[in-house]
């Protein structure tokens, strides 16, 4: 039935020691030539059985003599032989054809036929439509590539490893061989073919290497690709500087494409990247764009060490390699920028993605136990939630003992094929610790919820807190164990400083604890408090739970004004808009949390030493997707409005004046820079001009339009652009027509277009948003059109997608029919977002359903059917 199984692993029967590949590359014909040295694993004879999909075989040798029909048996996706010699050289010959290929896996066209270039995706089993080959992480080999082409058409041909040779054919043709000399798995094989720009940089590893780096992108994209050159370099140092990460090859390369299924891949010494996350100038990147252009170039760099030179021994331990490099990635962009802030980010991401997919059908174990189709857990839970185990298990053994337990995890699986245990005992090696009882994170799907109760004792001084924790079923587990739980924590006195803790049989009184909370109920007692005091719980979000503190409005507004962890203060401006929230969708005459939450941010508003970052932050209330978790049934325009109460009670508590004024002033400073400091102030000026437009919308969309023309770099002019749709102003629809004109050559660019379109909230944007799909930009596709416009709509535009007559989910049920003949895996994507239908209220409800049934009753692909099935459960 398709389901692969955690319990059935069995290591390979076969190995491949070498790999020498011929590759006679075409648009429309290639043909690869495949010699595999193989060696069974085993004494007892044993079938060897290949994958392979959408291949025409040519040819099949092995040691060199020409198999009969009757030697072996092919199919659809496999090739098997039974009777081989232990050791053999078997060779094969296949065609493919490149352009015909829109699922963008395997050996793929990207651009025209005319103009576009050849590329590979691989991961997690696109090698298989490729050659024949055991498509499995735990089949290391050493691979030696040879590609021939037109030398005018392809000048540039690439694989991964180190050059190793170059040269002319006849007939305008040419040839590069490229060798790696480490033993990789088949999903981390990558090729590049074609006209191709370049800019490069040498640099010199710690242990003395000398690399080329080069970045390569096609025509004058080139231009925009220096930003990501510097953040590859300040990766690859400080890789070196806090886990002694050198580079291992002679070149290190990196090749920008606007047709790729996901941000960016990390073949060995071959980097693919989705434009989007590699092109960065002020002219079309906004601040934002920066940020993840550094974050992503640093994640593919820092899978060198993890996820290549230790893989992955099965795809059920993806969370091994993309956990733990998500994690590395934010602690560089914490040392790069801002840590508080970005902490703020990795959990509102966390929040609005990881918590959803594990409230609903879709949930799942960061370790899952079986799939259907692997393209589908490359999820929020395998990435996010997979990164906060990392940080949990970093935090319980304190940074050296992180750090000596990570080289020891080098030291023992340095060129294997690792498992989760396999990394939890290397870790906790380095200081004794049994890290055990964090499997069971690894295992369990679903959002623990922590309450916690505090309690002054005035007879006994002391603050008594009670810990309860409870996880809540998910599809297929419908009992769940208690995890440990880091608890980060703090009594703070009235000026906001944390008061020592002593818990009853500790001598020792730090002024922050960190408590391991494993049962189902604990107590823990702090002696000598000599007053009520509010407890800072959950510090740095210590732990992925949802935490219920049971605190009210005046508490969280006392930790807003004095807490001095950053991340616990915007904690606790968002709890206080969520308990704003609760009262405005109840409908309530007076809301006094409201109240409270404009109150204390008024009070921050003026306060000069405040980041004005993190300022900017505290005066947004959480995300609608994030609120609409507390909302059951959901009625997402009713949520909505309740949201649209919220921004404009603190609009007009703050008022027009102070706004119009601190949006005058660092309007003022601002100069277009891209350090911090410029790019923290600029965060603040978009979200004063977003209130502002509330209570003084004629002048303020007059301001908006007039920046939008003068601006000097992108971030202002799609702050003001973005600005002026979602007030609906009269001169958003001017600018957008601008917008398009500008940017009408630049796929990456004209993506910001749909996407403002997208989410644009209107009664109309169901039609806009049809007729959008017939501009002719727009292409099913292409899997950055299909997100920029669909997934944009679907899953951040609730009002609209949600529209009560049911358009919006006709909509993309008509889409995702199409999508999936040309590439299952953007459709399995952008079906997700169909998964909270039962959520709804019954109206929106029932109409979801009908289309999500009417879906499943279609022939679709492996990978859609697999999501549809799951949510409709
Ligand atoms: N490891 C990469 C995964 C990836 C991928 C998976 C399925 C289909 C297409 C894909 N392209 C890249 C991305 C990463 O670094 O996490
Ligand atoms: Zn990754």
């Amino acid at each position: 039935n398709g389901v692969v199984r955690l319990a059935d692993y069995v290591a390979p029967a076969w190995r491949v020691d070498e790999v020498e590949l011929e590759f006679d590359l075409g648009i429309s014909v290639t043909q690869v030539r495949a010699r595999l040295h193989l060696r069974r694993s085993g004494v007892t004879p044993q079938a060897l059985v290949l994958d392979g999909a959408g291949l025409q075989l040519q040819a099949i040798r092995v040691d060199g003599r020409e198999l009969a029909d009757t030697q072996y048996t092919l199919d659809e996706t496999s090739l098997r032989i039974e009777q081989l010699p232990a050791v053999c050289v078997l060779e094969t010959l296949a065609l493919i054809d490149p352009a015909a290929n829109s699922a963008l896996s395997g050996l793929y066209l990207s651009g025209s036929a005319e103009h576009g270039f050849l590329l590979t995706q691989c991961e997690a089993e696109g090698f298989r439509r490729i050659t024949w080959y055991p498509d499995r992480p735990d089949v290391l080999a050493k691979f030696h590539v040879l590609l021939r082409a037109d030398r005018q058409r392809f000048p540039v041909l690439l694989a991964n490893g180190n050059p190793a040779g170059s040269g002319e054919l006849e007939d305008g043709r040419h040839w590069v061989a490229w060798v790696d000399p480490h033993p990789k798995p088949c999903y981390l094989f990558a090729l590049v073919a074609g006209r191709l720009e370049k800019i490069e940089q040498e640099y010199r590893t710690a242990d003395g290497r000398a690399v080329m780096l080069r970045i390569f992108a096609e025509g004058d994209a080139i231009a925009r690709c220096g930003y990501a050159m510097d953040a590859l370099v300040r990766a690859m140092r400080w890789d070196e500087q806090q886990y002694g990460c050198n580079y291992d090859l002679d070149v290190f390369h990196i090749v920008a494409t606007h047709d790729f299924n996901m941000g960016a891949m990390e073949n060995k010494g071959l980097n693919i990247f989705n434009a989007k996350y590699l092109l960065a100038d002020p002219q079309h990147s906004s601040d934002d764009d920066y940020a993840h252009v550094e974050a992503i170039v640093a994640h593919e760099y820092f899978h060198n060490w993890t996820g290549n030179r230790v893989t992955c021994r099965d795809w059920f331990q993806l969370s091994l390699k993309e956990g733990l490099t998500v994690y590395r990635e934010q602690q560089f962009s914490a040392d790069m920028n801002s840590a508080t802030l970005k902490r703020i980010e990795d959990v509102q991401i966390l929040r609005r993605s990881q918590f959803i997919e594990d409230a609903g059908p879709l949930a799942h174990p960061v370790r899952p136990e079986q799939y259907s189709a692997i393209d589908n857990f490359y999820t929020a839970t395998v990435y996010d939630k997979g990164a906060e185990l990392v940080r949990m298990i970093a935090g319980r053994l304190g940074a050296a003992a992180w750090r000596r337990g990570m080289d020891e995890y080098f030291l023992r699986h340095d060129g294997e094929a690792a498992t989760v245990e396999q990394f939890l005992a290397a870790l906790g090696s380095a200081d004794g610790s049994d890290l055990s009882p964090y499997l069971r994170w690894y295992a369990q799907a679903g959002t623990p919820q922590l309450q916690a109760r505090g309690e002054y004792d005035a007879a006994q001084r002391c603050y008594r807190l009670d810990l309860q924790q409870h996880t809540p079923a998910t599809p297929g587990q419908p009992h769940k164990q208690a995890l440990p739980i880091p608890l980060r924590l703090a009594l703070l006195g009235d000026d906001g400083k944390a008061l020592p803790l002593r818990l009853h049989d500790s001598a020792d009184a730090p002024g922050e604890r960190v408590l391991e909370f494993d049962s189902d109920r604990a107590r823990f007692e702090f002696q000598d408090i000599d007053a009520p005091r509010v407890a800072s719980l959950l510090r740095g979000f210590s732990a992925p739970v949802r935490l219920d503190a049971g605190l009210g409005a005046a508490d969280l507004a006392f930790l807003l004004r004095f807490e001095s962890d950053g991340f616990n203060r915007w904690e606790a401006a968002q709890q206080l808009a969520r308990l704003a929230f609760a009262g405005c969708l109840a409908g309530a005459p007076v809301v006094p949390e409201l109240g409270t939450w404009c109150d204390t941010l008024a009070e921050l508003f003026p306060q000069a030493a405040l980041d004005p970052a993190l300022l900017a932050e505290l005066l947004t209330p959480p995300e609608l997707n994030d609120l609409a978790q507390s909302c059951d049934p959901l009625d997402p325009a009713a949520a909505h409005t309740a949201r649209e109460a919220l921004e404009q009670a603190l609009a007009q508590r703050l008022g027009a004046n102070a706004l119009r004024a601190r949006h005058a002033q660092l309007l003022q400073a601002e100069r277009g820079d891209l350090d911090g400091a410029a790019r923290a102030r600029r965060r603040l000026l978009n979200r004063c001009l977003r209130l502002w437009l509330r209570v003084e919308p004629i002048a303020a969309a007059a301001m908006a339009a007039q920046r939008y023309a003068e601006a000097p770099a992108m971030t202002e002019r799609l702050a003001c652009l973005a600005a002026l749709l979602a007030a609906g102003a009269e001169q958003a629809q001017p600018a957008l027509d601008d917008f398009a004109c500008r940017y009408d050559a630049d796929p990456v660019t004209l993506d910001k277009w749909f996407v403002l379109q997208a989410q644009a909230p209107r009664s109309d944007t169901v039609e806009r948003v049809a007729a959008l799909m017939a501009h002719p930009r727009f292409s099913l596709r292409n899997p950055n059109r299909v997100s920029a416009l669909l997934q944009n709509f679907a899953v951040r535009n609730l009002p609209a997608f949600h529209r009560p007559d049911g358009a919006g989910y006709v909509l993309i049920e008509q889409a995702l029919a199409q999508i999936d003949a040309l590439n299952p895996t953007t459709a399995a994507r952008l079906a997700t977002a169909l998964k909270d239908w039962a959520r709804l209220e019954p109206a929106r409800r029932r109409l979801l359903q009908a289309s999500l049934q009417r879906l499943v009753r279609r022939d679709s692909s492996q990978d859609l059917a697999d999501i549809l099935r799951r949510t409709l459960g």
